[in-house]
């Protein structure tokens, strides 16, 4: 269901592991060449033929000059070859020239005539730190070992993609920003030794990032319907602009509350559209749900009023009361949704909009959260929509929790909303 955004984040993890795996084989070149050229300064400046060697140290030496040969074969002694590690971030820089071979092996078998002709405080010790301690220090005469630290300038690149990509995608702008924040402030500083380091941490700072976003406090219908005092429905009021999906959603809660054992009763609201009075008729009928009706044009409050009447009187569980679908720039509409509210005070006013709207979406439900109060939000037509920006925004935009997704036309096609199987869905497998 959230195809794009899965794509999105997971381009992302590996246009950063790319980033900066390139940007370490780009040093480790340099460093090669360094390398190369520090080593034939030293050999022009210890001709090989000078050196006084014993049988023993021969032996070493030749080992050393075929390991010259070859440096791209794993380390005998145990220590990480050149290609271990995060593209070799435990890397040595030069740990097989001819000099250190020696007078490493000699540390352990006793002095070599090199050491002998040095000055005491020039023989080296060898280095008992660890390789996190020697990362600290970047280098030291036996072992240059390194570990990479993610700066922003490694990711500021693919994140500004992400953000337009994500703006693209109707995703709204302040939570994409906030993604971009959040996994930035995760990654930089971070250490990482290996290329698989990389796309974990981004991985899970992006996972971090929209768990945040969709982790919206609210309360739970069924919670209150559960727990409602006798007598006393549980009143839902529905409202959104026109087509995003209300009375279809209405036929779904009263099915879903159906089949948990639950009474519900509908109220015909939208006394303004033509036909509406019918449609709601028409799904009550078929799921044999008791509807409250007036005729066309009477006042939306009061058919909503007597819903609620007659849900006390037959102790229901739960009112619903379906609204005419209006703009947010319709004044008298808008005063007229005030007024249902006035008047049957609901427990809950719940913003039904459109998935596929994306943005729209986002900003309508501003308006009305504005104008009446939202509680909640169902989100429609999920079924169809592939981008997902509206599912990811909206709850953090009006910092109110979605409920329930609709994923089809049928009754039955209705969803609770779990913020954790959204993430799933987006980093699952
Ligand atoms: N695919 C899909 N279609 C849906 C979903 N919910 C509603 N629809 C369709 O959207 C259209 C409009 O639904 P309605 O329930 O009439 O919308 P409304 O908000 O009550 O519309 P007005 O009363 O005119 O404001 C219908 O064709 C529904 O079948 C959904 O979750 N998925
Ligand atoms: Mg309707």
């Amino acid at each position: 269901m959230f195809e794009s955004l899965k794509k999105k984040f997971t381009g992302t993890i590996g246009k950063i592991s790319d980033k900066l795996s390139e940007e370490e084989e780009a040093e480790k070149a340099e460093e090669e060449s360094k390398v190369s050229e520090e080593t034939s300064v030293e050999e022009v400046a210890v001709p090989k033929e000078e050196k006084i060697v014993s049988g023993d140290e021969k032996e070493l030496l030749s080992e050393s000059e075929e390991k010259k040969a070859s440096p791209e074969e794993p380390s005998k002694t145990g220590e990480p070859s050149k290609k271990s590690g995060f593209m070799g971030f435990l890397r040595r820089s030069k740990p097989e020239t001819e000099t250190e071979m020696v007078s490493g092996e000699k540390v352990s078998s006793g002095e070599t005539l090199e050491e002998t002709l040095k000055e005491p405080s020039e023989i080296k010790e060898p280095s008992e730190k660890s390789s996190e301690e020697l990362s600290e220090e970047k280098s030291g005469p036996l072992s240059f070992i390194r570990q990479k630290t993610i700066s922003e300038k490694d990711i500021d690149d693919v994140m500004f993609e992400l953000e337009l990509s994500l703006l693209e995608g109707d995703v709204a702008m302040e939570v994409a920003e906030k993604i971009i924040n959040s996994v930035k402030e995760d990654l930089v500083g971070r250490k990482i030794k290996r290329r698989s380091d990389v796309a974990e941490f981004t991985r899970e700072a992006l996972k971090k990032a929209i768990s945040n976003i969709l982790d919206v406090e609210g309360r739970d219908i069924k919670e209150m319907v559960e727990n409602r005092e006798k007598g006393e429905p549980v009143k839902l009021m529905f409202v959104g602009i026109n087509g995003t999906g209300k009375t279809t959603t209405i036929a779904k809660i009263a099915t879903y509350f159906m089949k948990e054992g639950y009474k519900s009763v509908i109220a015909a609201s939208d006394t303004f559209r033509a036909g509406a009075i019918e449609q709601i008729t028409h799904h009550a009928d078929k799921l044999g749900v008791k509807i409250i009706k007036h005729q066309r044009g009477a006042d939306p409050a009061a058919v909503a009023y007597d819903a609620v009447e007659h849900a006390r009187a037959k102790d229901k569980d739960l009112v619903l009361i379906d609204t005419a679908g209006r703009m947010q720039t319709n004044v008298n509409l808008m005063d007229e949704m005030k007024k249902i509210k006035r008047v049957v005070s609901p427990d809950m006013i719940i913003y039904v909009g459109d998935a596929l709207t994306g943005n729209d979406a986002v900003e309508q439900a501003h308006k009305f959260d504005e104008a009446v109060g939202v509680d909640g939000i169902i989100l429609t037509k999920a079924d169809a929509d592939a981008r997902g920006g509206a599912a990811l925004s909206i709850g953090y935009v009006i910092q109110k929790p979605i409920l329930f997704l609709g994923v089809g036309q049928a009754y039955e096609d209705i969803m609770e909303f779990k913020p954790d199987w959204m993430v799933d869905q987006i980093f699952g497998e």
